[in-house]
């Protein structure tokens, strides 16, 4: 059964942070999703970053690939990600491009893949302007977040999360079309976020769905509607883990409703040498940290790279028939 899930709707404007970050935490340990809105973000920047994601999908299939993802950052190619990796699918229906940090060590190490300038003359300067934005609305909800969690709202920066994050921005388009009737198709299958916090814009087509108690056979999927203007956010992995598993990283997924679908996640993922250790205020005698500290590095290989393992243009090549590519494209 599938049913409308009502979530908090956080302003993160309010100069009363206690009370903004007690609603935080609610929505965090019942949900892990709730919306936030009031972020300062310009309407015409998110208008902006969904008009010229939509000219670069639109591109030529060849012009896309040459800027195939590298190091994870760049173009992924419809089929090319598999998040629930017990399906015998053949791959999430949809097609993406990740945006990093453009300055520091990483931005140095993992240069982005930029679509031609002749082709998108705008593309990298409203992204780059995005990706500054979002990062810096993700600093201040990671602060309110550690006043969530009674520690100071310096508490992460101070710490050195965000020193160098490895934060990406991931543009999203799901096609209308499904490959056939049989084959069982997602536009994104169940998983959960890898970071500390995801924040979702979405174009008006629904599909977003939202499983609270992963336990639970059969699976209630509930639809997460889109909030004008607001951010859909979500608690990861790390942040689970963080906090002793008092915050939720709750299982997701994207079904296909028959129509194009556009959206922007951003993956707020710490510094990769971040150390992620039960917080002090997550634990007790009688409450002790159920999970050994651990960098994102190491952590990596459990959450990140396996998701992302099988993004490979030959694989792409391999599962995905001709048929399809001249259907899809
Ligand atoms: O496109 C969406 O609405 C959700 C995307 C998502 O869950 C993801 O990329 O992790």
């Amino acid at each position: 059964m599938e049913t409308s899930l009502v979530l908090p709707i956080v302003d993160i404007s309010s100069p009363d942070k206690i009370t903004t970050a007690r609603l935080i935490r609610r929505a965090c340990v019942e949900h892990g999703f709730f919306y936030v809105k009031n972020h300062g973000i310009p309407e015409e920047l998110m208008e902006g970053v969904f008009r010229e994601s939509k000219r670069f999908f639109n591109l030529p299939l060849e012009d896309k690939m040459v800027s195939l993802h590298r190091d994870f950052l760049g173009y992924t190619p419809l089929y090319a990600e598999k998040l629930d990796t017990s399906l015998t699918t053949i791959g999430d229906s949809k097609e993406s491009f990740f945006l990093g940090s453009s300055e520091g060590v990483r931005g140095q190490c993992y240069p982005n893949q930029w679509p031609s300038e002749n082709l998108l003359p705008s593309w990298r300067q409203t992204m780059e302007c995005y990706y500054k934005n979002v990062m810096s609305v993700g600093r201040k909800l990671l602060g309110l977040v550690a006043l969530a969690l009674d520690l100071d709202e310096d508490f992460f920066i101070k710490i050195g999360a965000l020193n160098d994050p490895a934060a990406v921005v991931r543009l999203i388009r799901y096609p209308g079309e499904v490959i056939s009737s049989d084959v069982e198709t997602y536009g994104a299958s169940a998983h959960s976020d890898y970071g500390t916090v995801t924040l979702l814009l979405t174009d008006e087509v629904p599909g977003l769905q939202v499983c609270r108690d992963k336990s639970k056979q059969p699976r209630t999927w509930e639809d997460v509607p889109r909030l004008g203007g607001a951010f859909i956010v979500n608690i990861g992995d790390l942040m689970e883990r963080w906090t002793n598993g008092l915050f939720r990283s709750t299982l997701h997924r994207v079904m296909p409703v028959g129509k194009e679908r556009y959206s922007v996640a951003f993956f707020l993922v710490p510094n990769p040498d971040c150390n992620v250790e039960c917080l002090k205020t997550c634990c007790s005698e009688t409450s002790p940290a159920r999970y050994l500290r651990k960098n994102f590095t190491e952590s990596q290989s459990n959450c990140f790279f396996k998701y992302l393992d099988h993004i490979t243009p030959r694989l792409y090549m391999a599962q995905i028939p001709a048929y399809t590519r001249r259907r899809l494209y």
